[in-house]
């Protein structure tokens, strides 16, 4: 199987699975009202052209991210750029490098990006996101369209917000494209932490095994996979959940509610230094129970 053929099927896979994303069911309108005041909470809403509208000033510090769409699904995304590279280039650098399959393109993005997290919403759900932002210059943007109109700019400045980042289940990316042993074993629901202590991009994916199948089952597929035979997968891609995109160093917390049982981590963000591998098929991925 050609590398370009596992970045199609890397896309693929996500795309199946963000008809499946989870998260939490839009309260009543007064406790909304009431987490709006909460200190260290952004309301975020996106509109069904896929607009982020955001106050334009945000607190440095742990900011939890409460983020509802009107469109029928939205992924929301933090993102600092370098000085001197544009949003234009941004743009233009996803349509190359990632639906386009172009390294030089998406080395350039990744060297002049910061991808701070974000989660996926859906249509009449909440979006959790909790990260800690310093000060400076950001977008928030909604990754369903590639679009300056998409990209919200926002400012961090002022008094630290004093919140802390949420308790929850946690998993974390280590070295380049690996996933840390433990734990094995993690909740169904509640706010999942991302610790990405690894030297690239990841985005946290979980894929439910189907019934009677290992994560053993799951490697021979990706062997084969790999060999140019592409039998059914083991795991279910319209169950799971896949996270915004992290950059080194950084942690963050999405909400997430799955059904318990056991399922793959796995991350299909593209390596440029291999051709646009999404890094699940050099070896990113293990099997993590939900319980
Ligand atoms: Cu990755």
């Amino acid at each position: 199987m050609s590398v370009q053929r596992i970045a199609a099927l890397g896309v693929s896979v996500m795309v199946l699975t963000a008809g499946a994303l989870a998260g939490g069911t839009a309260g009543a309108a007064g406790q909304a009202a009431a987490r709006e005041t909460a200190a260290g909470t952004v309301s975020v809403s996106i509109t069904a052209a896929h607009n982020v509208t955001m106050p334009a000033t945000i607190q440095p510090g742990v900011t939890q991210f409460r983020v509802t769409t009107e469109a029928k699904q939205s992924g929301f995304q933090l993102v600092q750029l370098a000085a001197g590279y544009t949003l234009d280039q941004a743009i233009a650098d996803i349509d190359a490098g990632l639906e386009k399959n172009k390294m030089k393109a998406l080395k350039r993005f990744e060297a002049h990006v910061t991808l701070l997290g974000g989660v996926n919403v859906a249509a009449g759900k909440v979006g959790k996101l909790a990260v800690n932002l310093p000060a400076g210059s950001y977008y928030a943007a909604d990754i369903e369209r590639n679009r300056p109109s998409a990209f919200t700019a926002f400012t961090v400045a002022g008094a630290d917000t004093g919140a802390t980042m949420p308790s929850g289940s946690s998993v974390k990316a280590i070295d380049s494209a690996s996933w840390a042993k433990g734990p094995r074993t993690i909740a169904h629901r509640g706010m999942l932490t991302f610790k990405n202590f690894s030297d690239k991009n990841h985005f946290v994916v979980l894929l439910k095994l189907n019934k009677g199948k290992t994560i053993k089952d799951f490697a021979a597929w990706v062997d084969a996979a790999m060999q140019g035979d592409e039998g059914p997968p083991p795991a279910n891609f319209r169950v799971g959940f896949d996270g915004g995109v992290v950059s080194p160093g950084r942690t963050v917390a999405m909400n997430y509610r799955l059904p318990k049982g056991d399922y793959v981590l796995l991350c299909f963000w593209p390596d440029a230094s291999m051709g646009g591998m999404p890094h699940a098929f050099m070896g990113m991925y293990r099997g993590i129970t939900l319980k």
